[in-house]
């Protein structure tokens, strides 16, 4: 007779399936199309466990550490990460990858949620976010969120949320475009991202495309484009980056007050990418987010 195993956990009265000790990750996680999960409740807090391979995350390079940290502040669970932008005239706190298990990917959908401390200052040039990079290019990497300046920090309290491809030459940044009103980023609320990326399969294919959800609702949506007209064809991880663009200078930021800003955070959690929709995690709260328009001159069809 055919054994067949079963693997069990007995946590005292209860008895659970594996899958519920892996990492305290979400249920969506245990799905077959989701290929990467990091929610961080298996490492250890601080600095010094971005490395190990936990569940469906294979562990983390960094970039610098001092910066980059498993803290305390988490959407779901009890921990999350967090980016430390150092006061002073500064471009943030570096950057990290991750190679996707599995891949790379011509199509990757990538859900996270993040918020910003309430003192965060926005660029005056571009605030950068997390990235796909993508298979045998190097770093060159479309961005996932990306909060456009527009000169003045002042005027940036809520900036727009953008996609941008930098290995495109033409048309890099994609503006919310259905769906309207457009979404600003607001401090001090956990966000809700998810994207969907479709690789061209030749630099001059139109048949690649960008999708964009905020907190649930589509707010992106870009068929029939070239993704990378640079030869990238597939992706292989993600970049989550604290870049902050300096006014002047470069990395030097030698424009004075405008490139300035006080020490301030950037969280994130419920990191998800699949070859399928994912949706927001549930329970919890994120922001209230614009809804499409009632519809108008409806007529009752006999
Ligand atoms: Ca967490």
């Amino acid at each position: 007779m055919k054994k067949v195993l079963l693997t069990l956990i007995i946590t005292g009265m209860f008895v659970l399936p594996a899958w519920a000790d892996h990492d305290g990750s979400e249920v969506i996680c245990h799905n077959s199309s989701v290929f990467f999960c990091e929610n961080w409740e298996g490492r250890a807090l601080g600095s010094g466990d971005f490395s190990s391979p936990k569940y469906k995350s294979p562990g983390w390079a960094n970039s610098q550490l001092n910066t980059q940290a498993v803290g305390a502040t988490a959407y779901s669970g009890s921990k999350g990460f967090q980016f430390t932008y150092p006061s002073g005239n500064n471009t943030g706190g570096g950057f990290m990858t991750v190679d996707f298990p599995g891949g790379p990917y011509r199509t990757v959908y990538y859900r996270w949620m993040t918020k910003y401390s309430p003192n965060y200052v926005w660029s005056a040039v571009a605030t950068k976010h997390d990235e796909f990079y993508l298979a045998g290019t190097g770093a060159r990497t479309p961005q996932l969120m990306w909060y456009s300046g527009s000169g003045a920090q002042v005027t940036q309290n809520t900036p727009d949320i953008f996609l941008y491809a930098s290995s495109l030459g033409l048309n890099k940044a994609f503006s919310q475009n259905i769906n309207s009103p457009v979404t600003p980023i607001v401090r001090d609320q956990w966000y809700c991202m998810e994207v969907k990326i479709t690789m061209n399969t030749c630099d001059t294919c139109l048949d690649g495309s960008l999708e964009g959800w905020v907190n649930g609702v589509q707010k992106f949506s870009y068929p029939n484009i070239a993704t990378d007209t640079q030869g990238a064809r597939t992706v292989k991880g993600l970049l989550m980056s604290s870049y902050w663009n300096c006014y002047s200078g470069g990395d030097s930021c030698t424009g004075g007050a405008i490139d300035t800003h006080p020490l301030m955070y950037r969280w994130e959690d419920n990191h998800v990418a699949s070859t399928a929709r994912i949706g927001c995690p549930s329970g919890g709260s994120v922001a209230s987010t614009s809804l499409p328009p009632a519809p108008t001159n409806l007529t009752v069809v006999q």
